[in-house]
């Protein structure tokens, strides 16, 4: 196939690009670099040092033989544009990944919030008014959040995207499906519940054929890909911004800082190895929904665990010292979180666990790379209201 992959230059986006140019489809990276603009914004960087994207893609062509192609194009800025690049290009499928991803920055000020939505949203809105005029057929899948169905549930198991519901009607009671209600904790997550909708009226109205993947955070660095060559390794992200719970745990326990648990650590959180989520994405290429389908989704998740029981196996692991902090973010204390995964688990995904012993690789990696940590911007500071601002003002 030929696939576009719009993001391929982040976190999640060059593991996967590798992994789909290794599996032999023709690669074209659509990307506005605003990743590398945000690190310059923050004055951080990736704990692993990485490459320019042509650089990367040069050494994956020396290394494979296989080409990668790179656009520098603006989503959600170049509309004009996007629309030549499909109509010219025609892909047969198109990974989305080109959105701001982190909930912290998302909440750091208004105008990252404003940054937030406008990016966001507008990206996924101009790829589907593009698709919708180009007339490509091209399968969509969109690497959406977990975080869109809340941590409230009443302990049922979160299912994948819809909701069977009973309505009292005059006429007695009727049965619907819906789309599980939303109910984001940042401002990012709740452009991703905005995506929903979004998704929801173009395959009624248009038969796009869509597939929305609801994936947990995200632990690990490596796939086999990227481990393949040093110029080739994925970016690794520690800041309080942009560093992902677990990960920033174990470059916590490799440079001697505590490891900074938020509130009671009784957030339950779902995860998956970035190995699992490539492998997930190239599961999704291969099934999609018919065109007048409702959107595909799956919970792109392997298993789920509380923030402190994660501390406590880091600090076992490594002798790393726990910290209590004030939690800087609005959220629930506590909570359960059981959640369904059937679909991928059919098609045949093997999950990667934390018993699989990759938390030690992570570990390794940081230790290798610690003169590059700024221990400045380990701690997380980006408050989600005033008052939790000036508490942690009084109490960093
Ligand atoms: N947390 C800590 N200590 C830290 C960092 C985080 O206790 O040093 C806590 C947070 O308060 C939160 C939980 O760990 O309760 C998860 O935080 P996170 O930063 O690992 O994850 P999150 O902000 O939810 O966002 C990440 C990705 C995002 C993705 C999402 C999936 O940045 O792109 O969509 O995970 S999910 O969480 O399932 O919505």
């Amino acid at each position: 196939m030929k696939v576009a992959i719009l993001g391929g230059d982040g976190f999640c986006g060059w593991p996967t690009v590798l992994h789909l140019s290794d599996a032999g489809h023709e690669l074209h990276v659509i990307d506005n670099l605003s990743r590398r603009w945000i690190d310059t914004e923050l004055g951080v960087q990736s704990l692993t040092p990485m490459d320019s994207i042509q650089e990367r893609c040069r050494i994956w062509r020396a290394e494979t033989g296989r080409v990668i192609h790179f656009h520098l194009l603006d989503l959600a800025e170049e509309f004009e544009r996007l629309k030549a690049w499909l109509g010219e290009h025609r892909p047969d499928a198109i990974v989305h990944l080109a959105e701001q991803r982190a909930a912290p920055y998302s909440m750091r000020s208004d105008r990252h919030k404003v940054y937030t939505v406008r990016n966001n949203v507008n990206a996924t809105h101009n790829l589907l008014a593009a698709l919708v005029e180009t007339g490509l057929d091209a399968h969509l899948v969109h690497l959406g959040t977990m975080g869109v169905y809340g941590y409230s549930s009443v302990g049922a198991p979160i299912p994948e995207g819809y909701l069977d519901v009973e309505i009292d009607t005059p006429a007695g009671k009727r049965s619907q499906e819906i789309l599980y209600p939303t109910r984001p904790g940042s401002v990012y997550h709740m452009t991703k519940s905005l995506d929903q909708i979004l998704f929801q009226f173009y395959a009624q109205n248009d038969g796009l054929r869509i597939t929305d993947l609801h994936q947990g955070i995200v632990w690990g660095t490596h796939t086999e890909q990227t481990a393949r060559h040093e110029q080739l390794v994925n970016r690794f992200d520690y800041d309080g911004d942009y560093g992902t719970v677990l990960n920033r745990f174990l470059i916590q326990a490799a440079i001697g800082h505590p490891l900074t648990v938020h509130g009671t650590g009784g957030q339950t959180r779902a995860f998956i190895h970035i190995r699992d989520s490539v492998r997930c994405i190239e599961l999704a290429l291969g099934d999609p929904p018919a065109s007048g389908e409702r959107v595909k989704i799956f919970n792109q998740m392997t298993e789920t665990h509380r923030v402190r029981d994660l501390a406590e196996l880091v600090a076992r692991l490594t002798g790393a010292r726990v910290a209590m902090l004030p939690n800087p973010r609005k959220e629930a204390a506590e909570n359960d979180l059981v959640v369904k995964n059937d679909q991928f688990l059919a098609l045949g995904l093997a999950p990667t666990t934390l018993e699989d012993g990759l938390l030690e690789e992570v570990v390794e990696v940081a230790r290798r790379y610690a003169h590059r940590i700024d221990r400045t911007r380990v701690p997380a500071l980006s408050a989600w209201t005033r008052d939790l601002a000036s508490k942690l003002e009084r109490d960093p």
